[in-house]
């Protein structure tokens, strides 16, 4: 994948959301988002036949913007949704497991410290997610705050993997983050409550 797709990363999914996801989608596509995440997950997050509804229209939106469409966690969800990509965390589906079952895919992984980054198989994956960047109330498990320094440590190890930051990131911190070498931030509530969208996808 081309780096410079992770620029800004939108994830998002209805439990975000404090009115209709495919409109704050809509928004966000329109604002200038490179690049789209759909998780549902968490308190509130819709199941069963719900989720593969919101997720087919949200999946639509993206293709007809050409905006690239992963799919968190779920691998029957990507499946079915004909999704772009999957991302996975550590406790997730292996890595060897979906890259053995779809070789062409784009398969983003989670690593928040060292142990987690040496046990990983880096070369399976198309990007890494490192994180969290900052304080996050959005994750409720998430793990310690690594900062942008994680960013550099993960970019010294591997020059050439793309890299997206996530957790806490704003338009007022997202620059320490691409000055740390990521290739892009990924955002959650930043956008999801945004008051004025627009120059907040701008700002990024
Ligand atoms: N993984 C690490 S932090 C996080 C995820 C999914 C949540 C990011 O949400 P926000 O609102 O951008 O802090
Ligand atoms: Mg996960």
């Amino acid at each position: 994948m081309k780096a410079s797709t992770l620029r800004k990363y939108f994830v998002m999914g209805s439990q975000n959301c404090n009115k209709d996801p495919l409109s704050i989608l809509d928004e966000a596509i329109k604002a200038g988002i490179t690049c789209f995440q759909y998780r549902e997950k968490g308190e509130g997050a819709l199941t069963g036949e719900a989720k593969y509804s919101l997720g087919h229209k949200l999946r639509q939106r993206c293709a007809e913007a050409g905006i690239l469409f992963i799919v968190n966690d779920d691998v029957e969800l990507f499946d079915v949704l004909k999704a772009d990509g999957i991302h996975v965390g550590q406790s997730d589906r292996s890595v060897n497991e979906i890259r053995s079952n779809y070789p062409d895919t784009i398969i983003g992984l989670s690593v928040s410290d060292r142990t987690e980054l040496e046990q990983s198989p880096v070369n399976l994956v198309d990007y890494l997610g490192v994180g969290p960047m900052y304080r996050t109330t959005t994750k409720t498990d998430a793990n310690p705050v690594a900062g942008p320094e994680w960013v550099k440590i993960v970019k010294r190890e591997y020059p050439n993997m793309p890299v997206v930051g996530i957790g806490g990131i704003h338009p007022g911190n997202a620059g320490k983050v691409i000055e740390a070498g990521a290739d892009g931030v990924a955002v959650i509530s930043a956008i999801t409550q945004a008051v004025d969208m627009s120059s907040v996808v701008k700002s990024l």
